[in-house]
C-alpha cells in the first residue's frame, strides 16, 4: 500500500482521495485497474468500499450511472489514463444524455510532458476530451484541492439537472503528500448536495388554467419522474386528477403497468387526440417524434415540468413550463388540484378504455400462440409471467426487437426497476446496468438481451461471477443483428457473411459456464418458464441462451423508418 512508509502525520493523494468520497457517502467504485490507479482501488477496498472491477471500461461506467439514477447520488467509475479513460468516456457521455449523474475519474498522465506532446505512456488531453460530452470537466493539480475538487464534481453532476462529470487525477497528485491534519481539514461535506428548486407560483397557476380547460388531457411521465423519487406525490397527483398516463420505458413501474388510468395499450390516440398534455420529466425528443407530426395528430398545448429552462421549448411551444424539482412542482401542482378540479370527462376516459380493451384482446392473442420456433411475442409471455411474482426484480433490457417488444409486454410494479437503452438507442449497456443494479439495490436482476446487444458487454458475465451476483441474463438468440436470415449479397465473395449475420445456433449459455455460472439452452416457452424460475430462484448467476424464430421481428425493431434505404437493400 501506499502510506505504508508514510509518517502518521502526513497523508497523501490516494488517501484523500478515498477521504473525500467516503466523507461524502460514497461507498462504491466502479472500475479498471492499472497505472496509476491501482493503489487508489486497493486503498479504496482497505478503507472498506466496494471496489468492483470489471472487464471493460464502459461496463464499469455504464454500471456507476445507473447506480447514481437508482439512488440520486453519482455513481463513481475508476480508469487508468488514455485508452482506460476513452473506453469510459461512452459511459459518460451516456449518462450526461440520459440525466443520470456519475463522476468519471481517470488517472492521467504527467501534464509538463501531455501538454508539449512528448509522448508519455497513456499520453492524452483527457481534460479537454471529456469537456465535450460531460456536463463538467475538472482536474485537481494540488493534494490540499482534493476535498473541494471531489465537492465540486458530486454537486455538479446531482444538482439541476443530472449528468456526467470528468475528474482528472493527475497520477503525480496521488503521490502528492501533505500534513494529515491539513489534509483533513480539506476535506469537504456537500451540504444539500440536491437542493429543491420550487416553482414559481404564477407559472404552477398558468399551468392549473391550462389543465382546467382541457378536454382530453393526459400525463406523461419520463424517467425524470421516476428519478425524483416523488412517487407518492406523482401517483396522488395522476389519481386525484383522474387524468389518463403514459409511461415513457424507464417511468414504467412508477404506477403500476395495470393501473387503470394507464394509457399504454392506447398510446397513439391518446398522443394523437390528447389536447393537453402535461409533460412531467420527459423530453420532446425523437422518442416522443420531438412533439410534432403524425404521431401528435391535431395541436394541442403542453405544460411541461423539468428542472433545466432550456428544456422549455426545445422542439415545440411549451404553452406552460413549470420550472423546479419534479417533486416540488407536483406537489405544488397538487395542492393546486384541490380547488375545484374536475376529472376528465367519460367521454375521453371511456374512448381510451374501449381502444385499450381492443388492443389488450389482440395481443392477448398473439402472445397465445405457440409457434414453433418461438418467436419474441411467446418467449416474452413465458418470461412474462414469471416476472409478475417478482415484483421487486430489477429488469433490464436492450436490442431492437427484443427491447420494443418487452417493453409493451412485460409489465412493471414498482419505480426504477427498468433500465435501458434509453435515450440514445444504445446497445452495450446490459451487463454494466445489471451490475450495477444488483450491486446498489442487493435484489435480483433479469436482463433481457437480443444477440447482438449481449455481444457489446458478454465479457462482463466473468464479472458477474467473480461477485456472485444474481443476475439472470436472457439471450434472444435469433442468429444475428434484428434478425438472422439475411442474404450474402457480395457477387464475389460466394458465402460470404451476411452483414446483419452471426454464427448460428451459437450457445451463449456455454460461456457462463466457464466462469462457473449456469447455463440453460431453451427452445420452448415451457423450457423458458422453467429455466427462468429456476434460475431465480438460485440467486446464482445464470445465463438462458433463447433459440428465436431468426425470422421474426423486423429490421431495426420499431424504428425501421429512421433507416435510410440504400440500392442494395431495395432490390
Ligand atoms: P424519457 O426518456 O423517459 O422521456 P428524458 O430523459 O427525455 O425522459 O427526460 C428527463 C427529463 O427530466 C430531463 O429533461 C431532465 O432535465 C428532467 N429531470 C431530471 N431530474 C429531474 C428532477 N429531479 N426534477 C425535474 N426535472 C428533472
Ligand atoms: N452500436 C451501438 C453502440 N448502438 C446501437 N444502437 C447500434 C450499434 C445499432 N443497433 C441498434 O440500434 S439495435 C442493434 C444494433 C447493433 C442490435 C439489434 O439486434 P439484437 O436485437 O440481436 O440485439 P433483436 O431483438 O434481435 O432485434
Amino acid at each position: 500500500m501506499t502510506n505504508d512508509t508514510q509518517s502518521p502525520s502526513l497523508t497523501d493523494g490516494f488517501h484523500l482521495v478515498i477521504d473525500a468520497l467516503k466523507h461524502n457517502d460514497i461507498d462504491t467504485i466502479f472500475g479498471l485497474v492499472g497505472i496509476p490507479i491501482t493503489d487508489l482501488a486497493r486503498l479504496a477496498q482497505a478503507e472498506g468500499m466496494r471496489f468492483i472491477g470489471f472487464r471493460h471500461e464502459q461496463h464499469a461506467g455504464n454500471a456507476a450511472a445507473i447506480a447514481g439514477y437508482m439512488t440520486q447520488k453519482p455513481g463513481i467509475c475508476l480508469t487508468v489514463s488514455a485508452p482506460g479513460f476513452l473506453n469510459g468516456l461512452t459511459a459518460l457521455a451516456n449518462a450526461t444524455t440520459n440525466c443520470f449523474p456519475m463522476i468519471l475519474i481517470s488517472g492521467s498522465s504527467e501534464r509538463e510532458i501531455v501538454d508539449l506532446q512528448q509522448g508519455d505512456y497513456e499520453e492524452m488531453d483527457q481534460l479537454n476530451a471529456a469537456k465535450q460530452y460531460a456536463k463538467a470537466a475538472y482536474r485537481i493539480n494540488k493534494a490540499e484541492d482534493i476535498g473541494i475538487g471531489i465537492a465540486r464534481a458530486i454537486r455538479a453532476a446531482v444538482s439541476g439537472r443530472p449528468g456526467g462529470v470528468y475528474l482528472d487525477l493527475p497520477a503525480q497528485l496521488l503521490g502528492q503528500s501533505l500534513d494529515a491534519a491539513l489534509g483533513k481539514k480539506s476535506l469537504v461535506k456537500v451540504v444539500d448536495p440536491v437542493p429543491r428548486q420550487i416553482p414559481a407560483p404564477d407559472s404552477v397557476k398558468r399551468a392549473l388554467d391550462l389543465l382546467k380547460g382541457a378536454k382530453r388531457p393526459l400525463i406523461l411521465l419520463g424517467k425524470g419522474a421516476a428519478y425524483a423519487q416523488a412517487d407518492a406525490d406523482i401517483r396522488a397527483f395522476v389519481e386525484k386528477s383522474g387524468i389518463p398516463y403514459l409511461p415513457m420505458s424507464m417511468a414504467k413501474g412508477l404506477l403500476p403497468d395495470t393501473h387503470v388510468q394507464s394509457a399504454s395499450a392506447a398510446r397513439s390516440y391518446v398522443l394523437a387526440e390528447a389536447d393537453v398534455v402535461v409533460l412531467i420529466g420527459a423530453r420532446l425528443n425523437w422518442l416522443l417524434s420531438h412533439g410534432k407530426g403524425k404521431t401528435w395528430g391535431a395541436p394541442k398545448q403542453f405544460i411541461q415540468i423539468d428542472i433545466s429552462p432550456t428544456e422549455i421549448d426545445s422542439n415545440v411551444a411549451i404553452a406552460a413550463p413549470v420550472i423546479g424539482d419534479i417533486g416540488s412542482c407536483v406537489a405544488a401542482l397538487l395542492a393546486g388540484l384541490d380547488a375545484g378540479h374536475s376529472k376528465p370527462s367519460a367521454e375521453w376516459t371511456g374512448a381510451i378504455a374501449e381502444r385499450k380493451d381492443k388492443n389488450l384482446t389482440k395481443m392477448a392473442a398473439t402472445l397465445d400462440q405457440n409457434p414453433s420456433p418461438m418467436n419474441f411475442h411467446s418467449a416474452l409471455r413465458a418470461i412474462r409471467d414469471v416476472l409478475k411474482t417478482h415484483p421487486d426484480i430489477n429488469l433490464v433490457n436492450e436490442g431492437a426487437n427484443t427491447l420494443d417488444y418487452a417493453r409493451s409486454i412485460i409489465d412493471q410494479y414498482q419505480p426504477r426497476k427498468r433500465f435501458d437503452s434509453g435515450t440514445w438507442g444504445i446497445m452495450g449497456i446490459g451487463m454494466g446496468y445489471a451490475i450495477g443494479a444488483a450491486v446498489t439495490s442487493g435484489l435480483p436482476v433479469v436482463a433481457i438481451e437480443g444477440d447482438s446487444a449481449f455481444g457489446f458487454s458478454g465479457m462482463e458475465l466473468e464479472t458477474i461471477c467473480r461477485y456472485q451476483l444474481p443476475i439472470v441474463t436472457i439471450v434472444f438468440n435469433n442468429n444475428g443483428v434484428y434478425k438472422g436470415c439475411d442474404a450474402n449479397l457480395n457477387p464475389n465473395v460466394k458465402n460470404d457473411v451476411p452483414v446483419t449475420a452471426f454464427v448460428k445456433g451459437a450457445r451463449y449459455d456455454k460461456m457462463i459456464e466457464a466462469f462457473g455460472g449456469i447455463g440453460y439452452h431453451v427452445a420452448t416457452p415451457a423450457e423458458l418458464t422453467k429455466a427462468l424460475t429456476e434460475a431465480i430462484a438460485s440467486g446464482k448467476p445464470a445465463l438462458i441462451n433463447a433459440v428465436i424464430d431468426e425470422a421474426a421481428g423486423t429490421e431495426s425493431g420499431r424504428l425501421t423508418t429512421l433507416n435510410p434505404k440504400s440500392g442494395a437493400t431495395k432490390k
